[in-house]
């Protein structure tokens, strides 16, 4: 199968109402779990690379090993810039066949994310390639946070609305509470689901949850079991997550809940057998435990199926 757009998968999520996961990609054999993955669960996917998974294969290898997959495969997948900053790396994602970018602008202020992201647009959709951006920070906020810090932090969704209006942006990535990696609330985890379903109510475009991983705590005590330190470690509770999707986000970001799973995985193949040194023996289980979460996502986002 050819590689979709990202505005196909997402278009056709936002009808069925379930999210489409976009996990991240560094290397073969996280790409090989995460296709392996919707293959097994008949789930659509997103490919998704950042300009630091670029900058650590190199285009080439996940542009060539991405084509490889779709070919291969009888899923619909589509290849995702992932927080593209840079539009000499957006041009050049789209050159190479990347079907989906996102303009992360959001540290700008608005005009000028509006200006820039306009700007990706008008490159992106003549080329037939779908437009993701992001309005707000990914930032943690805790329950103590003052309403004007708050209002600083997170997505505006008076804003949201002008913001789609004048870009024309496929989807869009609200700050609503979450933020990346492996440390996301130091206290109660709780998303804004009245700014996030206002966001939806006055935008109309599908939604997209950045930092949506959520630690299960099976991983990070294996990964601990066997050395890795992560205190206080904590995600996005899966419940929210899927409350999240019931109110119009159509795509889930997660690389956290992968690194982890790869790590804790490749710790234990270390720790239990010394003797070890062939890279099959220590990245094949990484490869298999990455492709289990990976499965159990989809399920979760209820993308299972749908392809
Ligand atoms: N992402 C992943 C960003 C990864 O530069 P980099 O490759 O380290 O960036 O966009 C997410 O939203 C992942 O969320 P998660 O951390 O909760 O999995
Ligand atoms: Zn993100």
């Amino acid at each position: 199968m050819v590689l979709v757009t990202g505005d196909e998968l997402l278009t056709a999520a936002d009808k069925g109402k379930y999210a489409v996961g976009a996990f991240n990609v560094n290397n073969m054999e996280i790409l090989q779990a995460v296709v392996t993955a919707a293959e097994g669960e008949r789930s659509p996917v997103i490919i998704a690379a950042t300009e630091g998974a670029i900058k650590y294969a190199g285009i080439e290898y996940i542009k060539s090993m991405a084509y490889t997959a779709a070919e291969k495969s009888d899923v619909p997948m589509a290849l995702h810039l992932d927080h593209g900053k840079d539009i000499d790396m957006i041009k050049k994602c789209i050159e190479y066949g990347f079907t989906s970018v996102m303009i992360d602008a959001s540290a700008m202020p608005l005009e000028e994310n509006i200006a820039e992201t306009r700007k990706v647009v008008d490159i992106a959709h003549p080329a037939g390639v779908s437009v993701e951006a992001e309005l707000g920070r990914l930032k943690g906020v805790e329950d103590n946070v003052s309403v004007a810090e708050r209002d600083a932090i997170l997505v505006n969704p008076k804003e949201a609305e002008r913001f789609v209006m004048e870009t024309e942006v496929n989807s869009l990535a609200p700050a609503v509470g979450t933020s990346h990696g492996a440390f996301k609330f130091k206290g109660k985890p709780e998303l804004d689901f009245d700014r996030l379903a206002e966001t939806k109510r006055l935008t109309g475009v599908p939604l997209v949850l950045h930092g949506a991983s959520s630690v299960p705590e099976y991983i990070t005590e294996k990964a601990s079991k066997y050395g890795a330190k992560l205190p206080g470690a904590k995600g996005v509770p899966e419940e929210q997550v899927k409350r999240a999707i019931g109110l119009g986000v159509c795509k889930v970001n997660i690389d956290t809940d992968l690194r982890l799973s790869l790590t804790a995985a490749v710790r234990e193949v270390l720790a239990e057998n010394p003797e070890v040194f062939d890279p099959r023996k220590i990245l094949g289980p990484a490869r298999d435990a990455i492709n289990d979460v990976v499965k159990y996502k989809m399920k979760l986002l209820g993308s299972s199926g749908k392809a």
